[in-house]
């Protein structure tokens, strides 16, 4: 047809019309949209290249058939007072009649009726809701429809299910036309001026606009144009609409409808989805919000790990400190002329030392390291049912929100936050608190030993200090050795003093660096260690997060763009055609 017709501005238009559909089909394949939405936008690009489309719709028994029917101006369809038409007959021009089935519950109807050169006529099965087959096969022809004849029955005009297709039909773009069938059973001409202002009025509210709107007979038109005599009934409008159709609806007008109606149905496609999109972003967005106040979170918790580390590691030191000032005094007290006798006897000045200068500093140490352990292993755990709450208050708060969106999205999230979930929950149901301390608190001691002591073998960390303090004390008592102050003489006590303090300062000082050391690596190695499982277990719902995100704004933008591409040719088909 459009061959034919077309003139060079007109067949530019075409081309971009195309261009600019093939694109959002592109774009909406992309977005996962679902087969159906798909096939409605292809089908009304198919449909530029064939002839004009009128679809007829209306609730079953309100006189589709019959309006058809009449029109052709030949019993071409069955009637009847059930629902009848099962299928959806689209009747074409042909030199016989003929009926082929083309797909399921389509069939294609030929007749020698002069009309159909110029307009194929689609019959639906209707849009009442007994039979859930009929509507889908009707609802699948609206989209293709380049003008929808909208039948209502002046008997029962204007059904709820009537109301409810007309907004579909709406949300399409479709040009409707409105006729009220039946006129031949109200009384008088006031009745259908009644019926009329009643359909006029509800389907201006809906549709948002009047319009055309032609009270027929069906029935009388067929009977006339089969010869019966009976004058023409002063309310039927038959014959003015069926003028509508054949010139109204001339070759420039039929064109500009044909021209518009893929760009509607793919103006309702942008609309639909860009609200999908956008409704994904949002949801997205509080996503983000989550992983970032989870990011936050752990910030913070290593923060606070790193405070409190140094807090206690002060304890240490001065446990330490006191253990040095001890030992000075010791020998203070103990390097004098007047206990050289004590002096001579080693062991029991080792005695000394080990009773009043180490006393409970390995208990000591070993307490404040346990606690600083068992301290770590709480925050740790404490920080999985943090990160475990925030994960199912974001599962809470969407649950069924995409309810609509039939996509892999809503899924993918779905299953992803559950895997994050799950991962948090089995984290904080398993955590062997006993455990994690235990394997912490002996990284602790091998280090301190290792450094220390190659031989330390299984024993606490206690024991390893008490061994480092008594060496401390062998050594510095090793330096009162009876022979040498004997030989020598007692005027080298007070040099003998000054040298066992210097000695040690030094052995405590290197004690307080392996300490030190050995316990900031380890506590260091256990944050790392803490901070990375926690950022592991919620990284794949961050990845899904931030890609979707990426990905989803982009498909935003071409949305945008494709509307406004359609809403140009909209404008471009109305400046050129109307
Ligand atoms: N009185 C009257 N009945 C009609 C008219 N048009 C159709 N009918 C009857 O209404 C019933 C349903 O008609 P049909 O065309 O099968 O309706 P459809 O289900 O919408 O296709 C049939 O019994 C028709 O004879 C009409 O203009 N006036
Ligand atoms: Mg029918």
């Amino acid at each position: 047809m459009l061959e034919r017709i077309v003139d060079t501005a007109a067949r530019r238009l075409l081309a971009d019309e195309r261009e600019a559909l093939a694109g959002l089909q592109q774009t909406l394949a992309g977005l996962g949209v679902s087969v159906e939405d798909q096939s409605a936008l292809e089908q009304s690009v198919r449909q530029l290249d064939q002839l004009f489309l009128l679809v007829v719709i209306g609730e079953f028994n309100a006189g589709k058939s019959a309006f058809i029917n009449a029109l052709a101006g030949a019993r071409l369809l069955e009637e009847g007072v059930t629902p009848t038409t099962t299928r959806v007959q689209i009747l074409a021009h042909g030199a016989t009649g003929t009926r082929t089935a083309i797909e399921a519950g389509v069939d294609v109807v030929t007749a020698p009726v002069a009309m159909l050169e110029d307009i194929n006529i689609v019959d639906t099965p209707g849009t009442n809701a007994i039979y859930r087959e009929h509507e889908r096969l009707t609802n699948e022809y609206v989209p293709r429809a380049d003008l929808v004849l909208f039948v209502t029955s002046a008997d029962r005009p204007f059904t709820e299910s009537e109301r409810a297709f007309l907004q579909v039909i709406r949300d399409w773009g479709k040009k409707i036309v409105v006729v009220i069938n039946k006129v031949d059973i109200l009384e008088t001409p006031a009745d259908v001026a009644r019926v009329e202002a009643f359909v006029a009025e509800h389907a201006h509210h809906l549709l948002g606009f009047a319009p055309e709107l032609f009270a027929v007979s069906a029935r009388r038109a067929l009977a006339a144009k089969l010869g019966d005599p009976a004058p023409p009934l002063a309310a039927d409008r038959f014959a003015d609409l069926e003028r509508y159709i054949l010139r109204t609806l001339d070759q420039r007008e039929r064109l500009r409808l044909k021209l518009l109606n893929p760009l509607g149905v793919g103006r309702r496609l942008v609309a639909t989805h860009a609200a999908v999109v956008a409704d994904r972003l949002t949801l997205l967005a509080s996503d983000l919000q989550t992983i970032e106040d989870i990011e936050g979170q752990l910030a913070v918790y290593r923060r606070d790990l790193e405070r409190e580390f140094t807090a206690r590691m002060a304890e240490v030191d001065n446990v330490l400190q006191q253990f040095e000032n001890r030992g000075i005094r010791f020998f203070d007290d103990t390097l004098r002329l007047g206990r050289i006798a004590d002096l001579l006897n080693k062991s029991r000045i080792q005695a000394e030392f080990e009773r009043d200068v180490v006393g409970d500093v390995p208990a000591e140490i070993e307490r404040l390291v346990g606690e600083l352990i068992d301290w770590l292993v709480a925050s740790e755990l404490r920080q999985w049912q943090v990160l475990s709450e925030h994960v199912n208050r974001r599962r809470a708060a969407h649950e069924g929100r995409l309810a609509g969106d039939g996509s892999g999205f809503q899924y993918d999230r779905a299953r992803l936050l559950d895997t994050v979930g799950r991962a948090s929950r089995d984290a904080v149901e398993s955590y062997d608190r006993a455990r994690e301390a235990a394997a912490l608190a002996d990284s602790v001691r091998m280090a301190v030993a290792g450094t220390a002591l190659a031989q330390a073998g299984a024993v606490g960390l206690g024991t390893v200090v008490a061994m480092l303090a008594s060496t401390t004390a062998a050594d510095v008592t090793g330096l009162l050795a009876a022979s040498l102050l004997a030989v020598v003489g007692l005027l080298v006590i007070p040099a003998r003093r000054g040298q066992a303090k210097r000695q040690l300062r030094e052995k405590i000082a290197s004690l307080r660096t392996q300490l030190t050391s050995a316990l900031t690596d380890q506590f260091r190695r256990a944050v790392d260690r803490s901070v990375h499982r926690l950022t592991e277990a919620v990284s794949p719902y961050t990845r899904f997060v931030r890609a979707e995100q990426d990905q989803l704004s982009g498909r935003r933008d071409d949305l945008q763009r494709a509307g406004e591409a359609l809403a140009r040719l909209h404008v471009e088909v109305e400046r050129q055609l109307r």
